[in-house]
């Protein structure tokens, strides 16, 4: 009798002490993210952390935690930066303030076309910019895809430059954004993205800028009915990784976590192009007054905004470098 509670005992030992090993080596990586579940991005890293776990047996997990639960973009890529929060899924603009190079996501009408955009990230010049994230506390994992971001406000169509004068214009936490509105007339007041749908109603500003799937998905189209077809840039998302959680993991572990992120990226492309008419269609029946610009007057009126933001020797290399892919 004695020998079997003695056995009995020491197997709940080893099961005790194999499920703190089996612990131990859990990891759940916390991943910010602004926009809602179902949202083409927060699809994309749940279908990554899916590979991620089927490739390490269930060890390695991504939690998201979508509509801003976390915080907005700025301050979610400071804890970031800090290890509080593990990966994030940003746009390329509130981070222009930290990662210098990811300015040219925001340089107006630099990418001809998202063909032209998936070219340049998709090659060695859009792993240099991932790269650049090291150097802020932050590993680059990907690039997905945001559309053309265009103006849209409650007051009046904009169809020429002269209509956008004077417009209180959202932009996000981003100096590049700022002095891009400047350039065109309007007036910039940078903002979270959370506080847009209650600045527009209540008419803290008169319209923002983004893409057809926030555009819709925000609810922003309810309180800004003229959509005008700037498209002043093509601003990918970015898809980070804290340093300081990836230096946690092991080579192998990181390799995986590579691999997962850059295979969502196809998953994301597809997600997005069905989302963007989805949104467009959303918009379009409920009223929304859309308008098309003649772009050039645009492209001439943001001259000052390359003057002030490529004038380093290594933005200019790098924009030139940008322009000659074909
Ligand atoms: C969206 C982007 C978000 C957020 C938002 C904004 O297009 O996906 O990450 O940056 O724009 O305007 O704040």
């Amino acid at each position: 009798m004695k020998s079997i509670v003695k056995l009995l005992a020491s197997t709940a030992v080893a099961i005790v002490a194999t499920l703190a090993v089996a612990n131990a080596q859990q990891v759940t990586l916390r991943s910010a993210e602004i926009h809602p579940d179902g949202y083409p991005t927060v699809e994309a890293v749940k279908y990554m952390g899916e590979l991620i776990a089927k490739e390490t047996n269930g060890r390695i997990a991504i939690k998201i935690f979508p509509s801003g639960q976390l915080g907005d973009e700025k301050d979610t890529i400071q804890q970031t930066q800090f290890g509080v929060i593990d990966m994030n899924r940003i746009s390329m603009a509130p981070l222009n303030n930290v990662v210098p190079e990811t300015r040219i996501a925001g340089l107006p009408f630099l990418f001809r076309s998202v063909d032209h955009m998936h070219k340049v990230m998709d090659g060695p010049i859009g792993d240099e910019i991932l790269k650049a994230f090291e150097a802020h506390g932050m590993v680059g994992l990907a690039f997905y895809d945001s559309g053309a971001r265009s103006f849209y406000n409650s007051k009046r169509p904009i169809k020429t430059l002269a209509d956008l004068k004077g417009l209180k214009l959202r932009v996000q936490q981003s100096d590049l954004f700022i002095d891009l509105v400047k350039a065109m007339g309007g007036n910039p007041t940078p903002m979270p993205y959370g506080e847009v749908y209650s600045g527009l109603q209540t008419g803290v500003v008169d319209g923002a800028e983004n893409n057809w799937p926030s555009y819709q998905s925000s609810h922003h189209y309810e309180v800004a009915k003229y959509m005008s077809l700037t498209e002043h840039t093509i601003t990918p998302e970015a898809l980070v990784m804290s340093k300081r959680s990836f230096d946690k993991l092991s080579k192998d572990d990181q390799q995986v976590v590579r691999k997962a992120a850059k295979a969502s990226v196809i998953k994301m492309r597809e997600l997005w192009q069905a989302k963007e008419k989805e949104s467009e269609e959303i918009v379009r029946k409920a009223g929304v007054e859309v308008t098309t610009v003649d772009k050039a007057e645009f492209q001439k009126a943001v001259e000052p905004v390359y003057a002030k933001h490529v004038a380093d020797p290594k933005m200019k290399d790098l924009v030139a470098r940008i322009r000659a892919v074909q």
